[in-house]
């Protein structure tokens, strides 16, 4: 299986600095953004049926492992639902923990949109992916593969051809990818978690003691991976 660490070399240090990006109408988290920041979607919990419950507990139990670990760089959920059950019970646990807000939040919006109408720079973004990293299927996989181009595509061919559930695969996007040049991602980090869905592939049939380890292992990964970017 391929652990991304290695895949990726890239440094996304600085990148995201262009000034053209920076100016304008946003001031708060967008204006302080040379900070290397991941957004993510909270995975396995839509098309996988992953419990939201469970889920978010482990989303908050890896973002405090990660967050003091990670350095100087921010971490965000982002979910396009308004009245999101999932950022809400982030939230509330997140808080609970006192994790550091400054370093960890929440956002309502669209993945592929985080700049251009949520003023949020995010220079990684996570991508629910399925095993065979293809665009399509619906859910954040469609919209990120259709947001970036073809140039999503082909990239991650060269760097994987399938991914294991609980694993990452990141991928650099060519600057002539739309989500780089209109968003400022620099790259999407693939992973695929735990599936509970009957009717997609490896479901785990409500397993959820197995579920969990490898929604763990997931944000895991797409922490290391994250962290070998900004390294
Ligand atoms: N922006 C932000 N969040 C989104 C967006 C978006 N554009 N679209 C969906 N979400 P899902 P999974 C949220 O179903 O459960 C795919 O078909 C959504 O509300 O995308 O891991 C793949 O090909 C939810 O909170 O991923 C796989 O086969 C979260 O993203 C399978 O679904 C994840 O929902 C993966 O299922």
């Amino acid at each position: 299986s391929e652990k991304v660490s290695s895949s990726c070399n890239d440094d996304v240090k600085g990148i995201g600095k262009d000034e053209e990006m920076a100016e304008g109408t946003n001031h708060g988290v967008a204006s302080l953004s040379n900070i290397p920041t991941l957004a993510f979607p909270s995975i396995s919990t839509a098309d996988f049926q992953f419990n939201i419950e469970l889920a978010s507990d482990i989303i908050v139990e890896k973002v405090e492992e990660y967050v003091n670990k990670l350095g100087e760089v921010k971490l965000v959920l982002v979910d396009i639902s308004h009245g999101s059950k999932i950022l809400s019970l982030v939230n509330l646990k997140a808080a609970r923990k006192r994790i550091d807000s400054s370093k960890f939040t929440t956002f309502v919006g669209d993945i592929t949109k985080l700049y251009s109408e949520g003023q949020l720079r995010c220079n990684v973004i996570a991508n629910a992916a399925n095993w065979r990293l293809r665009p399509g299927g619906g859910g954040v996989n469609a919209a990120i593969f259709k947001a970036a181009g073809p140039e999503l595509e082909t990239a991650t061919k060269e760097r994987a051809k399938s991914i294991n559930p609980g694993t990452a695969v990141a991928v650099p996007l060519p600057s002539t990818s739309l989500l780089f040049r209109r968003e400022g991602v620099t790259h999407v980090i693939h992973v695929l978690g735990p599936n509970m869905n009957l009717q997609r592939p490896n479901c785990l049939k409500n397993n959820y003691h197995e579920g969990c380890k490898v929604l763990q292992d997931t944000y895991s990964a797409l922490f290391e991976a994250f962290a070998s970017l900004v390294k």
